[in-house]
């Protein structure tokens, strides 16, 4: 397929074409500003065109996880499942790019590598790997939060000379098992969904764990047409709603502390959630994400449902998670996970007691023993939040590149910009609620404030915009002071990049809630803009 180059010169550049992207590209054209969007990927979808191994699905629900800005395409899109698989959130997105006419404005196969201020123009100057210079009023960075994937720091991971794939970047024309040894390194929200499927057509598979992650069931299931249509009927309310939520979903929030009720009763509630699957067991009581003690009621009834499922206790026992409280990693949702266990053809191998030494020609080898492998699947998770950011060669005011900015970890104001990046925006990273909410909400109330603000820039004859250090280190201290009275440190994840050698140890997603986050977003609008600096 031909490429479309991107114009010399717009109003506004817009870099990934996943749920951001595209919303942002479509919103600025309607107000009439010259925009287009580059992704490295052949076609839209950003996360959800990479991510396509088996059993590649979301833990938001379907109804939630979409758009709301169209009532045509509210009406006209019929969600199939409970927890949308892969496929059908592509569909999605393709369904939406045609309907809105979006590839119009884009060039896919194009990899932004560099975006430079001139402070001279007030204006960003893009390069691009193809070879396109671009400058560009604005710059919106729709690269997504979990894009980059993170292979292990493991020794002699190149010299394997079977099948070696990363779960984030899945082959489009998928990956024959049928018979083979296969290996997976990893087990959070990837791992989980991929080694069910994976153990269905492999001849034996391994599965190299490191750390058990708590994983309730998703009971997903295929949607009643009724109820799709009912929501469709009062979508607009249905959605009003969630906006002002903690999480952007329809979840019941508890008003109890679990160590307040009696542990029958909690106990009851939880069997309630495990029934009905999904991760909202996470939100059955006030104190689940601050208070270990009623943490671990959760990690205690996860530990004995996993003793029920999985008929070889030693393999129980490994799977059970230990050592961090319930929900301080994302909470997974699994689909026949843990029965994947019982079969003869499923090899569960505790790296942690049994380390893995090195990536041999043949597979794997760990202090006790070697694996031989003809496919090695890495569920090893992603360089989240700043990781897309960082390929870039960004440089603001002065020359100074983003990744010296964020040395200590992101300082954003509001997670929308940062200071020395002027007429830089980021939707749904770091310093927001991002993937800690509904994260398709939170996309388009992102998208929604930038693509005002730059609107309303426009009316007020205003080129410059950078955000303000005072109310920068204000907002970083407001993130980090929510944060603080979590249980999100004790989990070694990729929320506090720990999961990244080197990368410093911060949580900067704001747990404030998206209600809060927009009321606060709003009325830093309402005041002109408080906080940012223009000209
Ligand atoms: P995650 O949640 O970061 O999980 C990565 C997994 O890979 C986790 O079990 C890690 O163990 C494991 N891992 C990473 N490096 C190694 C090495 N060197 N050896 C053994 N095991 C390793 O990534 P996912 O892709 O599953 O999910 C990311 C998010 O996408 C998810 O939270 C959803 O929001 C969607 P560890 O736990 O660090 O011991």
């Amino acid at each position: 397929e031909e490429r479309t180059a991107p114009p010399d010169e717009l109003d506004v550049l817009v870099i990934g074409a996943g749920f951001s992207g595209l919303y942002a590209l479509y919103r600025l054209r309607e107000m009439g500003r010259r925009v287009h969007l580059i992704d490295d990927a052949p076609d839209v979808g950003g996360v959800w065109f990479w991510n396509r191994y088996p059993g590649a699905r979301c833990d938001i629900e379907s109804v939630d996880y979409c758009y709301s800005f169209s009532d045509e395409i509210v009406q006209d899109w019929t969600w199939a499942e409970r927890y949308p698989a892969q496929p059908e959130i592509l569909r999605y997105l393709n369904f939406v790019a045609d309907r809105l006419d979006l590839r119009r404005d884009a060039s896919f196969r194009t990899r932004v590598e560099s975006l430079t201020y001139d402070e001279a123009a007030d204006r960003w100057v893009a390069v691009t790997d193809q070879g396109d210079q671009v400058i560009a009023g604005f710059v919106i960075m729709a690269t997504g939060q979990l894009s980059k994937t993170q292979p292990p720091e493991i020794e002699g991971l190149e010299d394997f000379g079977g099948e070696l794939y990363h779960t984030g970047q899945w082959p489009r024309e998928g990956v024959d098992i049928a018979e083979k040894l296969v290996g997976v390194i990893g087990t959070g929200s990837s791992g989980v969904q991929v080694i069910p499927q994976l153990a269905k057509g492999a001849g034996h598979l391994y599965v190299f764990q490191r750390t058990a992650h708590y994983a309730i069931p998703a009971n997903n299931k295929p949607l009643d047409p009724a109820f799709v249509a009912d929501l469709k009927s009062r979508f607009g309310e249905y959605r009003e709603q969630a906006r002002h939520t903690p999480g952007g979903t329809h979840r019941v929030i508890g008003t109890q502390a679990a160590s307040d009720v009696d542990p029958e009763a909690v106990r009851e509630v939880f069997e309630g959630h495990w029934e009905r699957g999904g991760p909202d067991i996470l939100a059955s009581y006030t104190d689940l994400r601050t208070d270990e003690a009623a943490a671990e009621l959760a990690g205690d009834f996860v530990r004995e449902k996993i003793r029920g499922l999985v008929e070889d206790p030693g393999t129980a026992e490994k799977l059970c998670p230990k050592g961090y409280p319930f929900g301080s990693k994302r909470l997974v949702l699994e689909i026949g996970y843990y029965d994947t266990f019982n079969r003869d053809n499923v090899t569960l191998v505790d790296v942690k007691a049994d380390p893995i030494s090195r990536i041999t020609p043949n597979g794997v080898r760990t202090t006790d023993a070697e694996y031989p492998l003809d496919v090695l699947v890495l569920a090893t998770g992603y360089d989240a939040l700043t990781g897309a950011l960082f390929e870039m060669d960004i440089k603001g005011v002065g020359g100074l590149t983003l990744r010296e900015a964020w040395a200590d970890g992101p300082q954003t104001y509001l997670g929308v910009a940062t200071h020395g990046f002027p007429n830089m925006f980021f939707v749904a990273g770091a310093g927001s609620p991002s993937v800690l909410s509904n994260v398709v909400i939170s996309i388009e109330q992102h998208v929604e404030w930038i693509t005002d603000y730059i609107e309303y820039m426009r009316k007020n004859g205003r080129h410059r915009s950078e955000a303000g250090l005072e109310e920068q280190r204000a907002w970083v201290a407001e993130v980090n002071e929510i944060a603080s009275h979590t249980l999100f440190f004790k989990g070694n994840s990729w929320y506090v990049g720990a999961n990244v050698p080197g990368k410093p140890r911060v949580f900067s997603l704001y747990l404030g809630g998206v209600g809060r986050y927009r009321d606060i977003c709003d009325e830093v609008a309402a005041d002109g803009y408080r906080g940012f600096e223009t000209t």
